[in-house]
């Protein structure tokens, strides 16, 4: 049970004067967020929110997101930070599988306001405009000294079978994830981090908490803009961008031939497959990148390839971060002799502890402390990694990703659906899309738009299949199960 301070608040002693967040037109250093977050601290405190509980958080990028972050962080508070892109009736199941007591949400968000005084009445809400205009003089009892395995964050994930499932990401994750990092792409006192990421995933919240680690101001965009990306990297004197392959692309199409200014020194590329084409584009347009894989349940990246290797080793995502490790397991769980494809397994001190309230599944991914992470891939003789594929079904679009079975399930519940079954396929501009092929029941009309229209309000957007195609009968096995194989011969033969 190792402790450390609070880190925010060890930031603020260290450097108060540092610039700590970029946004828009304001800056602040690390003592005004420091003092802003122990003043929202104490309204929260007011509202009867303590150490431990659960708080639900559904922000934007915002300067005020990250003030609430970090007051959360000094109650205590394990945060449940909530996918924007997601429906309501999304929502509110993660919310109420947490047991949230308190949901913080974004002024706009009204939807799911009114879906939760309708379904969870037992759960409070505030929007971020009443919490930030509550004037009362509350003392926070913050917490000075931090338990490593303390829970700091929660974040969702989906699953091949069932319901999303809460991925524990505790303050050591955090802290071992920003140095494994650092050890890794080095730390430089001119460094400055753009996050233009959702910042309720890793990909984005990770950059938050490196910027309180480190010391080092972050430029925070409200949401991904490639113009904006390139004149702030110019303006604001950034450094390093994480991005996932949609960003990238579109980045390297904007650029023209001048490339980028000497004091950039690299995109970190995750969160999905990295396109061989995309990252010869970037080569030659000599953009640095630097390709990592990692996941939720890592907190963020947990292999990358090191700068020395950007060439010699294209396609591959590096080794294992300093504090980690990795094997390639065979069926037989043996472990796989260089070359030869099995499942990658991880494991380390940024790797979760497992899922809230779901033992079960933690044991089946988490033995002795590796985690199963369902992908396969291989390493050559020097220890570097190749993903061949992604974990089960997986479908990847724009760094979101997509279940087949959760989208299967809903168009189930149709009245007119006899069978369905769901892939994805390539996309130039999200990598991948979901599609779905439909059985109906016997002579029922049903429009593609009908579909749609009934996926839209049970689906975040970017789950809906972009096509529904109809067919007698779908590819299954003895047992029933569907081949996705065949589903996707049938696409190719279309
Ligand atoms: C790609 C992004 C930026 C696209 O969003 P954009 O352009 O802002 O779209 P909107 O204006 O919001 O919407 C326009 C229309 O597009 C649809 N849409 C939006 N996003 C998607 C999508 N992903 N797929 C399909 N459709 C999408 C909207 O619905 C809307 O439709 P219409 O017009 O019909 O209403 C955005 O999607 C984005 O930010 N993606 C990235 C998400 C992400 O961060 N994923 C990574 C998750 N993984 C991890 O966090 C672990 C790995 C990791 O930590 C990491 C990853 C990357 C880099 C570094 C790291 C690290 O290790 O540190
Ligand atoms: P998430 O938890 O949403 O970040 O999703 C993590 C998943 O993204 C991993 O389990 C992989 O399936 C996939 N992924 C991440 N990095 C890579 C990569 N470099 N190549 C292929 N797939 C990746
Ligand atoms: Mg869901
Ligand atoms: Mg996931
Ligand atoms: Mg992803």
């Amino acid at each position: 049970n190792e402790t450390m301070t609070n880190f925010l608040m060890k930031r603020a002693f260290l450097t108060p004067d540092r610039t700590a967040v970029y946004f828009q037109d304001k800056a602040l250093t690390f003592k005004e967020l420091y003092n802003y977050s122990l003043n929202v601290a104490g309204q929260l405190q007011g509202l009867g929110v303590r150490k431990d509980d659960f708080v639900g958080v559904l922000l934007k990028n915002h300067l005020d997101t990250v003030i609430i972050f970090f007051a959360l962080q000094l109650l205590g508070v394990r945060s449940v930070i909530l996918n924007n892109r997601l429906t309501p009736s999304e929502l509110v199941w993660q919310l109420e599988d947490s047991t949230s007591s308190l949901l913080i949400l974004e002024d706009s968000f009204t939807d799911i306001k009114m879906v939760i005084n309708q379904q969870l009445a037992s759960l409070a809400t505030i929007t971020k405009s009443d919490l930030f205009a509550k004037k009362e003089n509350e003392y926070a009892d913050i917490q000075e000294e931090i338990n490593l395995s303390d829970i700091c964050t929660i974040m969702y994930t989906s699953g091949t079978t069932g319901h999303p499932k809460g991925v524990l990401q505790t303050y050591g994750n955090h802290w071992w994830s920003a140095t494994g990092s650092a050890l890794n792409l080095g730390f430089v006192e001119s460094d400055c981090w753009l996050c233009s990421l959702p910042l309720f995933h890793i990909s984005g919240f990770s950059i938050l908490m490196r910027s309180v680690i480190y010391g080092m101001p972050i430029v925070l965009h409200e949401k991904f803009d490639v113009q904006k990306t390139i004149e702030d990297i110019s303006d604001k004197k950034v450094t390093i961008m994480s991005v996932v392959g949609t960003m990238l692309t579109s980045i390297v199409d904007a650029l023209t031939v001048s490339g980028l200014p000497e004091h950039f020194r690299c995109f970190l590329l995750g969160g999905g497959p990295a396109p061989l084409p995309l990252l010869e584009a970037c080569v030659k347009k000599n953009l640095p990148v630097f390709q990592s894989y990692g996941m939720t349940e890592t907190s963020s990246q947990i292999v990358t390839l090191s700068p020395e290797y950007s060439l010699s080793k294209l396609g591959s995502a590096g080794k294992p971060l300093f504090p980690s490790q990795l094997r390639i397991e065979l069926d037989d769980h043996t472990a796989a002799s260089p070359q030869h494809a099995g499942e990658i397994v991880v494991k380390g001190p940024n790797v979760t502890a497992g899922y809230l309230n779901r033992p079960d599944a933690t044991k089946e991914k988490i033995r002795e402390g590796w985690l199963h992470t369902g992908d396969i891939g291989y390493v050559d003789e020097e220890g570097f990694l190749y993903v061949l594929d992604r974990r089960s079904d997986l479908i990847i679009s724009g760094g979101e990703n997509i279940y087949p079975a959760e989208i299967e399930s809903v168009l189930l519940s149709h009245p007119d659906v006899a069978d369905v079954g769901v892939i994805g396929v390539d996309d130039a501009k999200w990598g991948q899309v979901p599609i779905a092929f439909i059985v109906k029941r016997e002579s029922a009309a049903l429009p593609q738009k009908e579909l749609q229209q009934f996926c839209q309000t049970r689906l975040a957007k970017y789950k809906v299949p972009k096509q529904f195609y109809f067919t007698e009968q779908l590819p299954r096995n003895a047992a029933k199960k569907l081949l996705r194989r065949n589903l996707h011969e049938m696409i190719n033969e279309k």
